[in-house]
């Protein structure tokens, strides 16, 4: 057992269940950043090793079950979760292994991003995996957040509009979901539709190049997370999260030769290290460190 001489107050402990993008923009590193960003510590659980950069999807190794399980029931023994986030599956094995995690633990906020596809198109999510999600795994979440592509997939429906994003998501809420939010980031007018079972509720937002960016998507989910983990309603925290995200793409730069990934801590303006010791407050320093010692 650790010893600690003081205690500093903890702040809520999020876990990501999600792939791992090397390049970092998507993924379980835009999870964790989203999650400091907002204050919060995040653990995670990878389901499937991507190879890819700015530019390209060349691989996706998914995690085999048994040890994408030893991971969330370590994770689960230890620290109190105050929320899950959901992303990249990989298959319907690891699909699987998170029902049956998230029924042994009843985590108060499961947000779950439905990936199927990257940016540039390639299979996240196997066939098989999209049936589990459809029929199991969306009774298991708080609140489930496809983009319109996804909605379709999931529900059968075609959706060219604003009003057919509306049925799907009544839809979706009818197939077990508690909660969902159609992201309409693609459409002619970029308007989210949350429904919760009572209220539609359009969340109007600005139209973004989505095909110039990555790892939107993930922020979005993983930012509702933490509100939610922070004690807003569902409603507050997506409007929330979506001011975030159009921040960080507004501060988006680029990192490589291709898409580019969000700044999730625009917020966090950082001070340059200091240049020298005579930059250093002098009290309480090693003697070595004492400028007069130079
Ligand atoms: O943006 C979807 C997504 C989610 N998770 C991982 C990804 C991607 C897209 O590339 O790599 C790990």
């Amino acid at each position: 057992m650790a010893n600690h001489n003081h205690v500093n107050a903890t702040p809520p402990i999020l876990l990501s269940i999600a792939g791992f993008d090397p390049s970092c923009g998507a993924g379980i590193a835009a999870d964790l950043k989203t999650f400091a960003a907002h204050g919060c510590y995040g653990v995670a659980a990878i389901t499937s090793l991507t190879v890819q950069n700015t530019q390209t999807v060349e691989g996706v190794h998914n995690i085999p079950k048994v040890e994408l399980r030893e991971q969330l029931e370590a994770l689960a023994q230890d620290s109190d979760i105050a929320a899950v986030k959901i992303g990249m599956l990989g298959n319907c094995g690891n699909a699987t292994a998170v029902a049956e995690f998230l029924d042994a633990h009843r985590f108060p906020h499961v947000v779950h991003d439905p990936v199927m596809k990257s940016s540039s198109g390639t299979e996240l999510l196997d066939g098989s995996g999209i049936k589990y999600v459809a029929t199991e795994l969306i009774k298991r979440s708080t609140v489930i957040t496809p983009n319109v592509a996804e909605a379709e997939v999931l529900t059968g429906l075609t959706i060219k509009s604003t009003a057919e994003m509306e049925v799907a998501a009544r839809k979706i809420v009818e197939m077990g979901a508690r909660a969902v939010i159609v992201k309409g980031g693609h459409m002619e007018r970029a308007v989210d539709i949350l429904f919760d079972g009572n209220a539609v509720i359009p969340l109007a937002g600005d139209r973004v190049k989505e095909e110039t960016l990555h790892g939107t998507g993930c922020t979005f989910a993983a930012a509702i997370a933490a509100q939610l983990a922070l004690g807003r309603g569902l409603m507050e925290a997506a409007m929330l999260a979506k001011a975030y995200v159009t921040k960080a793409i507004e501060k988006s730069y680029a990192t490589g030769k291709g898409r580019l990934p969000l700044d999730h801590f625009y917020r966090h303006r950082i001070e340059p290290p200091a240049r020298g010791i005579h930059e250093v407050p002098q009290h309480g320093m090693h003697p070595a460190a004492e400028p007069a010692a130079h």
